[in-house]
């Protein structure tokens, strides 16, 4: 078998989408953790884009989270994830698009309420093992370059939290519509990986790498809003999915 390897951050949400993916039709893959900031230069060298994940299969490098998802349902079809009927590969298209924009929203409120937690640095960094002074010098540096990086400050958050309760909202719609379980088509899709994945660092998932507060140990407000949106439909769902199928 030729190697296959998976460029990720543990922590990305958008790299779970892939993980997932992988997983589900149960093909074998490698992972290597790329360092947050320099994994520019291997992301450029390997298919000339900034962000992971990206995904080396043989010769073949395709990056980007909903390139890889189209790319693994073409090439590796079994186990598909994408509906035979056509209105409902549309209805399945337009919400993973959906969910990928959502995805930054997810990402920059959450940030927006935990970046200076030690649990966050250290949930980034400690999978790469690194000898403890080099964490401990790498740790603001990484936080503030993943503030300015994805723009946590006050008034975008609030402009994130806005979208994201509209993307929410969006998919409990489609729950109701679907009948609560999948997406489309009575079955797990593209589209239920995306907005599983994409929502688990809300409501951390038992096992993830999002599951990092201890319990208690939040502000009361934001534990509270957390637990709200755990309880919610959509978080509810989000938690089946995991449990069901990851
Ligand atoms: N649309 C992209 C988004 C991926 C993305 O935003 N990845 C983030 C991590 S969650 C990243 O690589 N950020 C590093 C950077 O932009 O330098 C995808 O679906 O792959």
């Amino acid at each position: 078998m030729s190697e296959r390897i998976l460029y990720q951050f543990p922590i990305s949400h958008y790299c779970e989408k892939s993980r997932w993916q992988l997983d589900h039709k149960g093909l074998e893959y490698r992972i290597r953790n790329l360092l947050p900031g320099p994994h520019r230069l291997r992301s450029q060298w390997l298919a000339r884009i900034n962000t992971l994940p990206i995904l080396r299969d043989g010769k073949r490098v395709v990056g980007d989270s909903t390139k890889i998802a189209y790319y693994l349902e073409k090439y590796y079809p079994e186990r598909s994830l994408t509906p035979a009927d056509a209105d409902q590969r549309a209805a399945m298209i337009e919400l993973e698009q959906q969910m990928d924009r959502y995805g930054v929203h997810v990402r920059r409120w959450l940030y927006g309420q935990v970046i200076d937690r030690p649990e966050v640095m250290n949930a980034m960094l400690d999978p790469y093992r690194l000898p403890a002074p080099i964490q401990r010098w790498l740790t603001p540096i990484t936080r503030e370059g993943t503030r300015r990086l994805y723009r946590i400050e006050p008034k975008a958050v609030m402009r994130s939290e806005q979208r994201l309760e509209e993307g929410l909202a969006m998919l409990e719609a489609q729950l109701t519509r679907s009948g609560g379980e999948y997406l489309v088509g009575g079955r797990l899709s593209l589209a239920d990986i995306a907005a599983a994945s994409l929502l688990a660092p809300l409501v951390a998932p038992p096992g993830t790498p999002w599951d990092m507060f201890a319990e208690g140990s939040l502000p009361p407000a934001l534990d509270k809003q957390l637990a709200d949106l755990r309880e919610r439909p959509v978080g509810r769902w989000v938690l089946e999915r995991y449990r069901t199928d990851r």
